[in-house]
């Protein structure tokens, strides 16, 4: 079954909320990037967000160098951004 992307409004309501947070420059998706202490800590979170993706069943797209995570959340079956993607990082915010 289709996914809705996000109408205008609520996207911006969701990227009044999930500071840190950006609309990429296309509007099909957010990104945020995150630096923590070393490369164990980086994949510590990773490896949160990964279980917490396959219950969910939606997936980060992340581009990962030692300390740096960078995180891009799109929803491949809405064609740009859903409900989910606001879902995943409101997880992501709470446990960074
Ligand atoms: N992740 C993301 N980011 N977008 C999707 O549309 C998506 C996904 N779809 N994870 C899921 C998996 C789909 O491919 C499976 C079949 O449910």
């Amino acid at each position: 079954m289709p996914i809705a992307q996000l109408t205008q409004a609520e996207r911006d309501a969701a990227l009044q909320e999930l500071s840190g947070w950006t609309l990429r420059e296309d509007g099909l998706a957010i990104t945020r990037t995150l630096k923590f202490a070393d490369f164990s800590e980086a994949f510590a979170f990773m490896t949160r967000v990964a279980l917490h993706a396959e219950k969910a069943d939606h997936h980060p797209e992340w581009f990962n160098v030692y300390n740096r995570v960078e995180i891009t959340l799109s929803t491949h079956d809405a064609g740009g951004l859903s409900a989910r993607d606001v879902d995943m990082a409101r997880f992501i915010d709470g446990i960074v």
